[in-house]
């Protein structure tokens, strides 16, 4: 007879020897996830008439990539034309064989700069935000202490953005049931770095101090989502208003038009007039 009065065990996951996949764990994203890489079928990736093709979906890790590009036009960098095709990962095309050929870690974003004799790839945002930085000059500071800033807040973001999507986001949103350990355990991890970001504001207006640079057009798209737009919806529960200083510059960044337009592009959810699949040039804004 089991004793009343004393707490049920919790039932404790005891891993096999060796682990084995289950396609069915029930979590958001299990239909499109596996433990291998590679192409799983042969597809063909559409190529415009600019001299950069952009493969890509508006999720933050997209947007990086589309406000930087729509700020150097806004700038007159008129080589920094770019056609951006939707990549739609909930329909597996991050697996199809051109795109692996551009990005073997079938992730968007994805680009091929066709401006150059061979065309070059280049996955991963934040190379791509470096690479097209330095290509047109911009947005990348020269002093190699304004550099090392620069530098240190965008690797900042590569490493601590799957800690919030990955790790809070799929836990508090995606996964099959609310697991408290997990969620405390990436909630705390998120809300520090939310302080980390709001100290560093409360002294500058932006990322890096006076100038604003792809440190805040990485930084911007996920945790200014995170106190603007309630993803995960879990503004409240991450009280994020009291990040008063991420709340300011989030909302100034806003204001800006190239991050507007960059905002749209690829976007395929959401209020029909902030979406635009596919973008070819500027008309495709009118
Ligand atoms: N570190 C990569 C992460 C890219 C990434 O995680 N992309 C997600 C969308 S935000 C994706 O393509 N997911 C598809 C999948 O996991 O199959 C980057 O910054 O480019």
């Amino acid at each position: 007879m089991s004793d009343s009065t004393t707490a049920p065990e919790p039932a404790t996951y005891k891993p096999p020897r060796v682990w084995t996949w289950d396609s069915e764990n029930g979590g958001r994203f299990s239909h499109i996830n596996r433990p291998t890489a590679g192409a799983q079928k042969e597809v063909e990736l559409p190529v415009g008439e600019q001299p950069h093709q952009l493969y890509s979906l508006a999720t933050p890790n997209g947007v990086k990539v589309t406000i930087l590009f729509e700020e150097l036009l806004e700038l007159g960098h008129t080589e920094a034309e770019y056609d951006a095709w939707l990549i739609n990962i909930g329909d597996a095309a991050q697996f199809g064989s051109d795109f692996v050929a551009i990005n073997p870690n079938s992730k968007i974003p994805a680009l091929m700069d066709r401006s150059t004799s061979t065309p070059i790839r280049i996955f991963e945002s934040g190379a791509i935000l470096i690479y097209l930085a330095e290509k047109f000059g911009e947005f990348y500071p020269e002093a190699p202490s304004e550099r090392a800033e620069c530098l240190s807040w965008l690797m900042w973001q590569m490493g601590s953005a799957p800690f919030l999507g990955g790790g809070f986001g799929h836990f508090y949103a995606y996964a099959p049931e609310k697991f408290q350990y997990p969620i405390d355990r990436y909630a705390m991890e998120v809300k520090r770095q939310l302080d980390v970001l709001n100290q560093n504001l409360a002294e500058r207006q932006y990322i890096c101090g006076d100038t604003y640079n792809i440190a805040d057009m990485a930084i911007y798209p996920w945790y200014g989502a995170v106190v603007l737009h309630n993803i995960y919806e879990a503004a409240e529960f991450l009280d994020v208003a009291s990040y008063e200083h991420v709340v300011r510059w989030a909302r100034e960044l806003e204001e800006r038009p190239a991050v507007k337009r960059g905002r749209m592009v690829n976007r395929a959810w959401g209020e029909e007039s902030g979406q635009l699949l596919e973008r070819h040039s500027a008309a495709d804004f009118d």
